[in-house]
């Protein structure tokens, strides 16, 4: 069938074709519209707001066939969508508040019917703007356990393990992640940019044997390590926030979940941590080094929340024989070095490979060239720091000593 665009001129009556979804309990009726709007700036969809008179809203999110950032001489599955779809509702029955409402999902069309977040931000933008909201951090830790808990062998059984396996099976995604994350940084590839100052520093990791050995590790890890229905792209940009009185979150949403499979529980633990460190960079390279140092207490507030969550949820384990709390201590402990390292991959692509940051893009080109070499340094040292001790403190000093000492003011 051939692929129909999703325009804004179609939706009205697109929603009749779909009455059959009641978006707050009330059919958005079409007489009330009041806007529709094309907000997406994500790197692979097209999403529309849809908002009506009454002030209730629909998001309505398209798969491209194609990778949106680049065009459709990348083509890529549309069934992605309903990777998302289907994540994002296993995720909502094990971490109800922190995933939005699926209203819909249009197999056909590759579109779904979501949550209007628009009294949320994106953590990304907030971070870039200078705002520092209270628990988002701990929030994200606290949904990736109860993923990494309800979605594993730890709740699941065996049966409906395979089965959801089979459905979450992602492996356009999954080879995007290990192209440009785990191979394309640490070599030739036309893919790779940055600016002409950081040229030793992406000539330093290509040529770094020992770094290559651990990301080699830590793509092994991703693609052969299934222990749960991961997010898979959890980075700040994946994240919603409503904050009120003193920037105290009220709300925490992980969106975008096209990425998803069965992968490893360290991975979006790692992916969030970069983000902090990236945003860091960000606020250090702009003279900002209260927030820089604010930016960088997030790991540990996401990893003592995820510990806590997942202790909490451990009694409830279904197979008590072996799995004992002895084993508990030595997951936690294999867990937490693993996030070092997939924080690091995560790191040095967003510098080096394709789809970068805006944290980092937007900085003039004077001190982003300190904010990018600091992230390739922090990336090549935390890969090998972390096996002389992985407390998420010892990340964040790591870090501080070496985006302050790379920074170009
Ligand atoms: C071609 S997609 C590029 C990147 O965008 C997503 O956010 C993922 O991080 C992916 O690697
Ligand atoms: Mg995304």
């Amino acid at each position: 069938m051939e692929y129909k665009i999703l325009t804004v001129e179609e939706i009205p009556e697109y929603l009749v074709h779909r009455s059959h979804f009641s978006p707050h309990g009330a059919k958005l009726d079409l007489g009330e519209i009041a806007s529709i709007e094309e907000i997406g700036d994500g790197n692979l969809n097209l999403v529309f707001i849809v908002r009506a008179q009454s002030g209730a809203g629909v998001v309505l999110k398209q798969s491209l066939p194609y990778v949106r950032l680049v065009g459709p001489e990348w083509p890529m599955t549309p069934e992605r969508a309903r990777i998302e779809a289907t994540t994002t509702n296993i995720h909502a029955q094990v971490a109800p508040d922190l995933v939005p409402l699926v209203y819909d999902f249009d197999p056909e069309r590759y579109i779904i019917a979501m949550e209007d977040l628009s009294d949320h931000v994106v953590w990304r933008t907030a971070l870039n703007n200078g705002q520092h909201f209270v628990g988002v951090a701990a929030d994200m830790g606290e949904y990736v356990a109860k993923v990494a808990f309800g979605t594993s062998i730890f709740s699941v059984d065996t049966e409906t393990m395979a089965l959801r396996k089979q459905h979450a099976q992602n492996p356009d995604l999954c080879s995007i992640t290990e192209d440009l994350v785990f191979t394309e940084p640490y070599g030739e590839s036309d893919r790779n940019s940055y600016l002409d100052a950081n040229a030793p520093d992406a000539a330093a990791i290509a040529q770094d044997t020992e770094l290559k050995t651990e990301i080699a590790m830590a793509k092994w890890i991703f693609m052969t390590h299934s222990e749960a229905l991961i997010h898979g792209d959890l980075h700040t940009g994946s994240v919603m926030v409503r904050v009120g009185e003193g920037n105290k979150t009220e709300s925490s949403k992980a969106f975008d979940s096209e990425f998803a499979f069965y992968g490893p529980v360290s991975f979006d633990l790692g992916a969030l941590w970069a983000n902090y460190s990236i945003a860091a960079a960000r606020a250090f390279a702009l003279g900002e080094d209260d927030r820089a140092h604010k930016c960088l207490a997030l790991p540990g507030e996401t990893w003592h929340a995820f510990e806590a969550e997942f202790r909490r949820l451990w009694p409830q384990r279904t197979d008590k024989r072996i799995y004992s709390d002895d084993f508990l201590e030595c997951l936690l402990a294999q867990w937490r070095e693993e996030t070092w390292l997939f924080a690091s991959a995560k790191m040095i692509r967003r510098i080096i490979g394709l789809a970068k940051t805006s944290d980092i893009e937007t900085l003039e080109p004077n001190v982003r060239e300190g904010a990018a070499r600091g992230i390739l340094q922090l990336g090549q040292t935390a890969t090998k720091a972390r096996r002389a001790g992985s407390a998420p403190d010892l990340f964040s000093e790591l870090a501080s000593a070496v985006l302050i000492g790379a920074r170009t003011l």
